[in-house]
């Protein structure tokens, strides 16, 4: 009989999967078509279905297991459109001032300035923060470790997600974004990680022409 720690629990996960390979070549073939959207359409998205994303990422691993992430769900025009307002400032300044010229010439492809209206169009933006102290349920304060990680990790998982219901994503980050702080009044303890946009996309859909890293350019064996 084997001994657990008494604060261990046995699963019954990670059956040998007779279909392992397709599968994974399914699930290869199904994110790879995931493409980031700058144009979105009014349709509503049903709201259970970002639930479930966030849900999703909130399964993520994290140092400690502390969760050190926060998702703030914004669907109120008002909101979206002080968002708006606020990013394109940052981003003017960008591509007015801050961005190298080598930088500007990389974006060339993506046709991409200041001015963005999918963050007021798009139905739904999540801004996601990640939180180096966390409150307890009793309101005392928790450090918590690899805050910026395990929020990347639970932001992936997110936009997995998202993507597998069939909604389109487009990951922004304006540089600075305390502006979130200051439009979703949330303290310092929050730091700004990313706007995820969600919504269906504008027809007929129009993507930059992008290629992807072949296996071997992304790997080694050792
Ligand atoms: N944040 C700016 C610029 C930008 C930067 C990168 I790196 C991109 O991949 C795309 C855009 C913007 O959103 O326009």
């Amino acid at each position: 009989m084997e001994v657990f720690l008494n604060n261990h629990i046995e699963i019954q996960h990670y059956p040998n999967e007779p279909d392992a390979v397709a599968v994974s070549s399914e699930f290869r073939e199904k994110m790879s078509k995931r493409r980031s959207i700058r144009h979105f359409s009014s349709q509503p998205v049903d709201r259970e279905i970002i639930l479930n994303a966030i849900k999703t990422a909130g399964s993520a691993p994290s140092g400690a297991n502390r969760q050190p992430w926060y998702f703030a769900l914004v669907t109120t025009q008002s909101v979206k459109e002080k968002i708006r307002r606020a990013a394109e400032q940052v981003e003017q300044e960008f591509y007015d001032h801050k961005a190298t010229e080598e930088w500007l010439n990389d974006l060339k492809p993506f046709d991409t300035n200041s001015v963005k209206p999918y963050l007021s169009e798009a139905p739904a933006l999540i801004a996601v923060f990640s939180r180096s102290l966390c409150e307890n349920e009793d309101g005392s304060r928790q450090r918590s470790y690899y805050p910026v990680e395990s929020t990347g990790i639970a932001t992936g998982f997110l936009l997995t997600a998202l993507h597998y219901a069939g909604l389109a994503t487009l990951t922004h980050t304006p540089k600075p974004m305390f502006f979130l702080n200051e439009v979703l009044e949330l303290d310092k303890t929050y730091r700004p990680f990313m706007i995820v946009v969600t919504g269906y996309p504008k027809r007929p859909i129009k993507v930059p022409k992008i290629t992807r890293k072949l296996l071997h350019q992304i790997m080694d064996e050792y």
